[in-house]
């Protein structure tokens, strides 16, 4: 008995010194991340959201696409693709958000919470995170995209596509407090972009009820966070584009 006790202590102690050892390799970036962005943009809000969370600093460069910025040689020889977010980790170079957010949590997350490393929670995240990149923010750009940047009306079609996804949400919400579960993860920050910009420009997504309760507690969750200076400002920014355009 003794033996197995000794066994089982020395077992504790080696998994111990894992965790710590793991603990220790989350260490911060040696210098702040350049994140080249500009406010209104919902997936450079979704990004400097998650670096709060995570605590990681970021060297914001303001990269304004409006006149161009994003076309000069300098940046498309970092991101031929020529989008923003787009960040600098001590010359590592990266561009989606989604990728962005999952490579800062991975690097220098305290801990798994917002990105899990269990294979399927963190496939159940990936799954959101997918869904907001093709399905969700895609259907909202579709219809928001051009009554932003040229004006005209609503398409009533393309919204129509946007409520199927918002009610696909709504389901997926069922007996969740987020999106992948019970505590706020990526996916929660990537998404939670999309309906700050559609309540700021009035659209109605108050039938599906999982969504704005959820929505009202993500608020409350990214609230020391700056979901009220980087959120709702960047979206106020679009609602104004929006309504200057609409008259
Ligand atoms: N899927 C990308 C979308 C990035 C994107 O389209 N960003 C817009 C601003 S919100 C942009 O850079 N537009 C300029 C361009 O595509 O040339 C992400 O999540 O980072």
């Amino acid at each position: 008995m003794k033996a197995i006790a000794l066994v089982v202590a020395i077992l504790i102690s080696i998994n111990n010194l894992g965790n710590a050892v793991a603990r220790s390799k989350s260490k911060m970036p040696t210098q702040a991340i350049k994140l080249y962005y500009l406010p209104p943009s919902p997936p450079c809000r979704a990004v400097m959201m998650a670096a709060k969370v995570l605590g990681v600093e970021l060297d914001l460069v303001v990269t304004n696409i409006m006149e161009g910025e994003h076309l000069r040689p300098e940046f498309m020889k970092m991101n031929p693709q020529h989008t923003i977010p787009t960040m600098d980790d001590s010359g590592f170079i990266l561009w989606e958000s989604r990728a962005i957010m999952t490579y800062m949590a991975n690097a220098y997350g305290k801990d798994d919470s917002l990105y899990p490393k269990n294979p399927r929670q963190r496939a159940v995240v990936d799954q959101r995170l997918n869904f907001d990149l093709g399905t969700l923010f895609m259907r909202y750009i579709n219809l928001y995209g051009p009554l932003i940047f040229k004006g005209g009306s609503m398409d009533e079609e393309k919204a129509a596509k946007l409520n199927e996804a918002i009610g696909w949400m709504n389901t997926m919400l069922e007996g969740k407090a987020f999106v992948a579960g019970d505590n706020m993860t990526l996916a929660d920050i990537s998404i939670i972009v999309t309906y700050t910009c559609l309540e700021a420009f009035e659209y109605d997504f108050s039938q599906y009820e999982n969504v704005m309760k959820w929505f009202e507690r993500m608020k409350k969750e990214l609230q020391p966070y700056g979901y009220e200076e980087i959120d709702r400002a960047g979206a106020q920014m679009l609602a104004t584009f929006l309504k200057s355009h609409a008259n």
